[in-house]
């Protein structure tokens, strides 16, 4: 008889957790005793649950590299004795933590899902419980004492989402994350209904291997009708930056004026990466589709296709950060690595 799997929760901070100061009215985080206190649901669960929480919550629009780093090494070094992870993660920078993640977490073998709420887990009309639970049978899930999910996911609202697909639509409703270019991987009703066919491959390597390095020497920068030289020009000059993701129109269009073209140019010319990524939350790019793009697609422009901004960001830092060769970078961010593209 196969034993209980057993969960690592991961609990970073975010309104599942917080409270309302009665002084200002503001939601804070305390602290995680509390969390699993509201929660006696779990004790029910066929698992075995530990959990570890970062000393200083924190809402997740203060998320970044480090931080990540942090939850990277948290699951390497607690990789071997247990069987899945459940990160509790604040909504507003889930999709970029679960990008990130993806990306970080070489030949993961096993499931790491992140989950969260709209409403703290202490409130009556809470949508917390519900995502906590279902994300935590869905990490104990093993099939022939193999790990049934073994990448990133985002479960949110009863759907299971491959995490770098994903992206935060709502800040109101329960249903808050969407994932316009890939079907979910599950979905709860009564059942929980799985679309294994969507799942990565199973990890040939058994040996997790964290890239921690991440190069923050980025930028995203959103085309809009209006956009100046002097602006462009400013942000493309600064002595540091490495890569920009240019957010385009529909399939990867941009404005043909000469001073932006000329632009484009000369900073791919002294090195610069240039990814294009859509504006539109569904759909890809095609460069040379139209004549609005095939200029790009001619300088060299690198092509999104359908990723979302969140995992072009943190691909960039990754691919980045290893140190990619300049030869290897075009092809490389145009490979699907971990699912985030076509
Ligand atoms: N501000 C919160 C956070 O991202 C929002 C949430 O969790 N629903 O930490």
């Amino acid at each position: 008889m196969q034993s209980k799997a057993k969960i690592l929760l991961i609990y970073t901070g975010g309104t599942i957790g917080m409270s309302k100061d009665f002084k200002t009215g503001a939601l804070k985080a305390f602290d995680f005793s509390k969390l699993l206190k509201h929660t006696p649901e779990l004790k029910q669960l066929d698992c075995e649950i530990a959990s570890i929480s970062f000393e200083k919550l924190i809402d997740s629009s203060n998320m970044n590299p480090t931080f990540w780093a942090k939850i990277a090494s948290i699951i390497e070094d607690n990789y071997a004795a247990f069987d899945g992870f459940v990160v509790l993660h604040g909504s507003d920078t889930m999709s970029y933590t679960a990008s990130a993640l993806s990306f970080m977490l070489e030949n993961l073998g096993k499931p790491v899902i992140l989950t969260g709420s709209q409403l703290p887990i202490g409130d009556l009309r809470t949508d917390a419980k519900e995502n906590l639970i279902t994300a935590i049978q869905i990490a104990s899930l093993r099939e022939n004492g193999q790990a049934v999910i073994q990448e990133v996911g985002l479960y949110f609202e009863y759907k299971l989402f491959r995490g770098n697909r994903t992206t935060k639509v709502n800040a109101e409703h329960f249903k808050a994350f969407n994932s316009p270019n890939y079907p979910c991987l599950a979905e709860s009703g009564v059942h929980l209904k799985w679309n294994s066919d969507l799942f990565l491959p199973k990890s040939s390597s058994s040996n997790l291997k964290v890239e921690y390095v991440l190069d923050t020497n980025v930028v995203i920068i959103k085309l809009f009708p209006g956009i100046c030289e002097t602006v462009l020009t400013a942000i493309l000059s600064i002595p540091t930056l490495k890569g920009v993701i240019l957010e385009t129109y529909g399939s990867g269009n941009a404005t043909t004026e000469e001073w932006f073209l000329d632009l484009i140019e000369k900073a791919i010319n002294k090195g610069l990466y240039i990814i294009n990524v859509t504006q539109c939350s569904g759909g890809s790019v095609h460069m040379g589709q139209y004549e609005t793009s095939t200029e790009l697609k001619n300088h060299g422009v690198i092509s999104g296709k359908d990723i979302t901004t969140e995992a072009a960001i943190t691909k960039l830092m990754y691919l980045l950060g290893k140190n990619t060769a300049p030869k290897d970078f075009k092809t490389l961010f145009e490979t699907s690595l971990r699912g985030e593209m076509i």
